[in-house]
């Protein structure tokens, strides 16, 4: 959050300030955060998709021990992931493991919004976060050894804890996500923070596949737009400053079983869901142990307290809620 800290007081106005800490709930903040994007969105018909793949079911057990294997990473990826701020990587699930996820996810979104997402065009954005601690399922791919593993290597440290799970859910005809990157969100001091971003579905480009701009640095071009808080200013500067500067934006399907993984400072966006399908997505946040909470959260950060109970601005991040997923013994 150093960019909005850096902003002269001369410049804040009521539409830029976001000092005030966010009052309502996450998916209030979701419903607030999609209506930041420039949307020209295209009407008619939904594109139909085809229907899911016809695979094998894992049981619980047999996810729980395709997660507990490691996911070896060549210097390579390593080295793209830390040049770029982010990697998209194949097979890090099995299909049957991502279809097992789905299944799940969708009647977690139907118990709590009493709606099917796959049927219709709700035109909405849904989210679900701290799935992981009723349940066991759920447990197993937020707090699994291979997600963890990935994480501390991609980012270069010992050990890794979660921030949060967010289940995503970008019904059929639902606009864009506005660029931004991460560290507008996460009220942690380091930037030592990775998300895993785990479609539950192939997702084909018309589905607004999460896309990223790189290399990482390129967020240093947008230092000086000023986050505004109502309307799609922000989103369209951000935009128009890559066009000029020509920014190289990985725009590319993921089939079933791939993930992302970018960095908190890696900007980012996604497309409107042009198809019939909602865009499903497990996303898990995890950042190295040892990193504290900003001294001033921000509404931006919204409601962290709830993935940090009893941790205040300052303190060590480490609360019951924030387990270390890697090394697997760790406490
Ligand atoms: O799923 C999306 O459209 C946005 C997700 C995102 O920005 C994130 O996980 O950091």
């Amino acid at each position: 959050m150093k960019f909005f800290r850096d902003k002269l007081s001369s410049e804040i106005s009521d539409t830029t300030d976001i000092s005030k800490p966010w009052d309502k709930d996450n998916q209030a903040w979701w419903d607030w955060y999609v209506s930041l994007a420039d949307n020209k969105k295209t009407k008619g018909n939904l594109i139909k998709t085809k229907p899911l793949p016809d695979v094998a079911i894992p049981s619980d057990d047999e996810v729980e021990s395709e997660l507990a294997k490691t996911y070896p990473l060549t210097n390579d990826q390593i080295v793209f992931f830390q040049k770029n701020g982010f990697i998209k990587l194949k097979n890090v699930f099995s299909p049957g493991a991502i279809l097992k996820l789905r299944a799940e996810l969708i009647n977690l979104l139907k118990e709590e919004f009493d709606v099917d997402p796959d049927k219709g065009a709700h035109d909405r954005f849904l989210s679900l976060e701290m799935t992981w601690i009723e349940n066991t399922l759920l447990r197993t791919y937020v707090l699994s050894p291979r997600l963890g593993q990935i994480s501390a290597n991609l980012l270069g440290v010992p050990a890794v804890r979660l921030y949060h799970d967010n289940v995503l859910a970008k019904q059929a005809g639902c606009g864009r996500t506005p660029w931004h990157f991460d560290d507008q969100h996460f009220p942690l001091d380091t930037n030592d923070v990775v998300t895993a971003w785990i479609p539950a579905q192939p997702t084909p480009i018309e589905m607004g596949p999460l896309s990223f701009a790189y290399p990482l640095d390129v967020h240093k071009l947008v230092n000086a737009v000023i986050f505004e808080k109502t309307g799609t200013n922000y989103d369209r500067e951000v935009s128009k400053v890559f066009a000029k500067n020509r920014v190289a934006i990985n725009e590319t399907p993921f089939e079933l079983g791939e993930v992302s993984f970018h960095h908190n400072l890696n900007f980012h966006t996604a497309s409107q869901n042009s198809t019939d399908r909602s865009r499903v997505v497990l996303a898990n946040t995890y950042y190295r142990s040892g990193a504290r909470v900003i001294n001033s959260p921000t509404m931006v950060s919204g409601d962290w307290q709830k993935f940090m109970p009893d941790v205040k601005p300052g303190d060590l991040a480490a609360s019951p809620l924030n387990p270390i997923c890697w090394p697997v013994n760790d406490k």
